[in-house]
């Protein structure tokens, strides 16, 4: 399995630090870095503001389980807490897999609770699609079509209104 789409936010203490040591995690089979963008709490309002990403990693040997390990793995790495009672409450730092290719280039599909692929939401999340437009401008959510398309329709085109892209935070500096 080669390509992964990897979602991460963070609304809790120094969010782009939490950014930034979820793509050192990822190391060198990271791709390409999106812009970082503020976005309101979704699903539940009473929290701060996210700031979310997305990044494009590949590796010739990971499955797509390597990959949510490594995700869980970066959501450690940042203290990541769960309370059972909030699903949808703020964290540190939360990383997504939200879709997978393998080497055919076909996109994994999984029905698996753990790890379903695509990612049953992204196509309804703003926070994801926005991002993911800055590296893949082409891409495609599997199943759901062109991501710029995903991006205008329904309730999403009001979320993405309310997104903020802040180019004064880079998660990879050039310096
Ligand atoms: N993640 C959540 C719940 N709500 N809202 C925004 N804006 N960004 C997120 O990454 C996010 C959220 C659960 O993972
Ligand atoms: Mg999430
Ligand atoms: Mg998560």
């Amino acid at each position: 399995m080669t390509r992964a789409v990897l979602s991460l936010g963070s609304n809790l203490g120094d969010r782009l630090a939490h950014l930034r040591s979820a793509v050192a995690v990822l190391g060198d089979t990271v791709r390409l870095v999106s812009g970082v963008y503020e976005t309101p709490p979704w699903g539940d309002p009473d929290q701060p503001a996210y700031l979310n990403a997305v990044v494009l990693a590949e590796d010739p040997a990971a499955t797509p389980y390597d990959w949510l390990e490594r995700a869980r793995a970066a959501e450690r790495a940042a203290g990541r807490t769960r309370d059972p009672e909030r699903r949808y409450g703020p964290r540190t730092l939360d990383v997504d897999v939200i879709a997978v290719w393998g080497d055919d280039d076909q996109p994994v599909r999984s029905d698996d609770p753990e790890l379903t692929l695509p990612h049953p939401r992204a196509h309804l999340r703003a926070f994801v699609l926005r991002p993911w437009i800055d590296i893949q401008p082409y891409g495609r959510l599997p199943g759901h079509g062109w991501l710029t398309d995903l991006l205008v329709a329904g309730p999403v085109a009001a979320d993405a209104q309310e997104l903020r892209p802040r180019p004064d935070l880079e998660i990879e500096s050039t310096a």
